[in-house]
């Protein structure tokens, strides 16, 4: 339509030059709505997407003892969604490698632990809780020392939520929460590597 009028009018360019600028103008106002429209279109999707099912509460790591260069994380992750989330990686800035474990009561009553091989289901509607005794998060090769105090940054990698970004406090428990200290220690991780 705009089109249309402009070709019509083209035909004088100087008796209809005023009327010109204001279809050029006119034109350049609705590219600019259209293109205003597309990039609100593009943030919302990114919004959509930024606005994860997956919610992670009183994460916490055990400082680290002596020389040792491992440690355990612990969180609660809430799955709000309607669909089933995996934690299938994680990964810190501080440390060399980040493995999902369990723990498991052998018969002879020996505590073992090892790796999740296809990750960490977070149930839809659901939680899946890391604590002490249980899954948990075995960070290992740290750089430093992790002091009660600290914060040790994770990267936790869902298979559909994408990754996530977590600081965890390093203290006794939860910060600001219950202490789930003493019955809690897990002396296996010592003989991590
Ligand atoms: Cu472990």
């Amino acid at each position: 339509m705009l089109r249309q009028a402009k070709a019509q009018y083209s035909a004088d360019w100087e008796t209809n030059m005023g009327r010109m600028t204001r279809l050029r103008l006119i034109e350049v106002g609705l590219a600019l709505v259209l293109t205003v429209v597309a990039c609100f279109f593009v943030a919302l999707a990114v919004w959509a997407e930024d606005r994860s099912e997956i919610a992670i509460s009183g994460a916490w790591a055990r400082p680290t003892i002596g020389e040792g260069r491992a440690t355990a994380a612990y969180m609660t992750i809430e799955n709000a969604g309607s669909a089933d989330d995996v934690l299938v990686s994680a990964k810190s800035p501080q440390a060399a490698r980040v493995e999902i474990h369990e723990t498991k009561m052998t018969d002879d009553g020996v505590m073992t632990m090892r790796p999740l091989a296809s990750g960490l289901t977070v149930p839809a509607g659901g939680a899946a809780s890391l604590k002490p005794g249980g899954a948990h998060m075995m960070v290992m090769g740290l750089e430093g020392k992790l002091t009660e105090g600290g914060v040790l940054p994770l990267t936790l990698e869902f298979k559909n939520a994408g990754a996530i970004d977590v600081s965890v406090p390093v203290g006794q428990g939860p910060a600001g929460g219950a202490q789930t200290n003493g019955t809690a220690s897990e002396p296996e991780h010592h003989s991590h590597p």
